[in-house]
């Protein structure tokens, strides 16, 4: 019920009355009240005016699922959103959902996450509150070897919502990080399911520090947060709304083209190692160059010194002036 009332009090633009609430609902005024205190309680600001009703305010900018559900729009692919107070890590519960018969698109959220995961086996720290950690489970259907594309397609998407809704310019460091004044403020972990020609899932996990004001001595000099440079706290339901909106709709666009070429300009305009000195490092060798910007496949093109043009697809980049590579 709670659900019901937030959605006609957010449709309805102005006072609706607790008759007309338990009506429609068909339970008694004491329930619509009761329900109207609760939402208090979660922080959304709600008039109660003798004669008129409720107003919904101002929504509620602390971390609740009815939140996030609000802040989806009615067409969108996540049709499920799971909100919890702690996990280990939102990719990993992304996935035993999907093992366990959730199989689709899915939000799954977190307070915090006691073992977040980096790439390769590195960790992802998510102290409680202070982030969003949030994973996409999607069911594309597209090539499995397309399915690290949809890195990139996120990085854009948290990128453009940052910049929407703080006026701050992130960019983004090829191909899962989003930095703000040369330091980390997002990673992003693609994981996937697949068969040889056939996707099982993807999970797309966002970590975005939002109002840390330091961080542990191994990642200090490398890590800020949107308020550390913001100078405000920007509120969690509403930068994950606009990462999903954003997503979305380059999402619909990727599945339609499979490929990124209608994003490839948008990206390189954000992307730190176009035109900057790079070091690549693979498994077998370790190239340097300068960086010209992703191509529609993804990959990222290179200048090597000799001005031969190459195109990497992984490894370990370094881009010089970044976390200590100078
Ligand atoms: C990433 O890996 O950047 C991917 C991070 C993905 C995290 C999200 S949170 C929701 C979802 N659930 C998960 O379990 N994970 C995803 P990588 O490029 O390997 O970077 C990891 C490195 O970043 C670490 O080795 C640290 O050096 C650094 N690091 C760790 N925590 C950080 C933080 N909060 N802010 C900035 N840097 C951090």
């Amino acid at each position: 019920m709670k659900e019901q009332i937030l959605k006609i009090l957010t449709d309805c633009n102005g006072y609706v009355s607790g008759e007309a609430l338990s009506q429609q609902l068909g339970v008694s005024r004491t329930a619509v009240w009761k329900v109207i205190n609760k939402l208090k309680e979660e922080g959304y600001r709600i008039d109660s005016v003798r004669n008129k009703g409720y107003c919904l305010t101002a929504t509620t900018t602390e971390l609740v699922e009815d939140a996030i559900k609000l802040r989806l729009s009615e067409t969108s692919i996540f049709k499920k959103v799971e909100l919890y107070e702690t996990l280990d890590s939102t990719n990993s519960a992304a996935k035993r959902l999907w093992q366990n018969g959730d199989q689709e698109a899915m939000l799954v959220l977190s307070r915090e996450q006691t073992a977040g995961k980096g790439r390769r086996g590195r960790q992802w720290l998510s102290p409680k509150d202070q982030g969003v950690f949030m994973s996409m489970l999607l069911t594309p259907d597209i090539e499995p070897v397309h399915g690290s594309m949809l890195t990139l397609v996120a990085g854009l998407a948290v990128c453009e919502a940052i910049e929407e809704l703080t006026g701050l310019e992130p960019m983004i460091k090829w191909p899962n990080d989003l930095v703000l004044n040369n330091k980390k403020i997002c990673g992003i972990l693609t994981e996937m399911s697949a068969e040889v020609d056939f996707i099982h899932y993807v999970v797309v996990g966002i970590g975005v520090n939002v109002s840390q004001e330091e961080f542990d001595d191994q990642i200090e000099t490398m890590a800020t947060s949107i308020g550390q440079v913001w100078g405000r706290t920007l509120s969690r339901p509403d930068l994950i709304g606009k990462i999903i909106e954003k997503f979305e709709v380059h999402y619909k666009e990727f599945l339609l083209v499979k490929d990124l070429s209608f994003l490839v300009r948008a990206y390189n305009a954000r992307c730190i190692n176009v035109g900057a000195k790079l070091r690549v490092s693979s498994r077998n060798a370790t190239i340097e160059g300068e960086g010209i910007g992703v191509n529609p496949d993804g990959t990222l093109q290179i200048r090597l010194a000799d001005g031969t043009i190459t195109s990497v697809n992984a490894g370990e980049v370094s881009v010089r002036g970044l976390y200590g590579y100078v």
